[in-house]
């Protein structure tokens, strides 16, 4: 199933968030958002209402799932590890917090190898699987040049699936599960100044500031947004050129997050889903320290740029 050898990496366990799937009313004016505007290329359409997409500097078959249904919101979070043999081993770690792990064969998500799958507390569904097909970023793996040879022109000339952040009650525990049975550090957290509640956690499994986080709310199984990298603020700027001409609904214009870094733009998909691009942000480590905010600076915590708290950003979910 895959293009090259094992990976030979001294990552072990969760790489990345390999594929994020999302409910959106239609699928027709979904594929003008992601695909026309955004850049990201339609690798196929299921017979099951789904469509299949990745961006351009993945070699996975496909890291964007679009399902047709009466709402918009997330269906499930899937993260891709190393070895197979990692399931197992997850399985057993999340048996130990008496939560119920479905074993999926193989194939049953199209091009995909066996997946474990469970509910976190916050009620969010979380796939695990180590083998997807691979086709390619559109460059040769020996003597690859570095763009492919239409260059990466198209729309928002995003890269590849970044992270998400979900949204739900109980993030402590959230966040407890994602360390200890799968390995993630917590690179920033924001606090309520007044007692130490969590706010918003932030984790990684890689080098980046985050591949996942979780911000409280009342409600369970909530998605905040699904953000996408850029390669520079140059990008950034040509995406917010291409949001208001095309007359895609704005969150937030470019501006930059104090938690992890990043120059970003949060707008919204024709269903409603909150989308974000971004670039840049700090090279996480093992070893980084936990940065703590508080809402003494959730201004700048959030827009850094301006230090200015942004309602609809903290309370528009789907
Ligand atoms: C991001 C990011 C909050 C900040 C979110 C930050 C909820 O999503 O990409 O850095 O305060
Ligand atoms: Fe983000």
């Amino acid at each position: 199933m895959k293009s090259n050898e094992e990976p030979d990496m001294p990552v072990t366990g969760i790489m990345r968030v390999g594929e994020v799937a999302i409910r959106v009313f239609d699928l027709e004016e979904s594929r003008q958002h992601y695909d026309k505007r955004m850049g990201l290329i339609e690798t196929h359409q299921g017979d099951d209402d789904k469509v299949y997409y990745k961006c351009p500097d993945e070699h996975d078959l496909y890291s964007l799932v679009l399902r047709k249904a009466d709402q918009p919101g997330i269906d499930y979070v899937a993260f891709k590890t190393a070895r197979d043999s990692d399931l197992d081993d997850f399985a057993e770690r999340l048996r130990a917090f008496d939560i119920e792990v479905e074993h999926v064969p193989a194939n049953t998500y199209p091009a995909s190898g066996r997946r474990i799958k469970f509910n976190l507390p916050s009620g969010h569904e979380i796939h695990v699987y180590a083998e997807k097909e691979q086709n390619g970023n559109g460059m040769p793996l020996r003597n690859p040049g570095t763009i492919p040879d239409e260059g990466y022109i198209r729309g928002f000339r995003t890269v590849r699936l970044d992270h998400c952040l979900l949204g739900g009650t109980d993030i402590d525990a959230n966040a407890k599960i994602m360390m200890e049975v799968f390995g993630f550090t917590m690179s920033e957290k924001l606090v309520a100044h007044e007692n130490e509640m969590s706010l918003a956690l932030f984790l990684t499994t890689s080098n980046k500031p985050h591949d996942i986080a979780f911000v409280l709310q009342p409600e369970g199984n909530k998605f905040h947004h699904v953000s996408f990298l850029l390669d520079s603020v140059n990008d950034l700027y040509h995406a917010a050129d291409l949001i208001g001409k095309y007359n895609i609904a704005v969150d937030v214009a470019p501006n930059r997050h104090g938690v992890t870094r990043g120059a970003t733009i949060y707008f919204f998909d024709p269903s409603g889903n909150r989308n974000e691009v971004f670039t840049g942000g700090y090279v996480h480590y093992p070893d980084t320290p936990t940065l703590v905010w508080d809402t003494t600076e959730l201004g700048k915590a959030t827009f850094s740029q301006d230090n200015t708290v942004r309602p609809s950003f903290l309370e528009v979910l789907t």
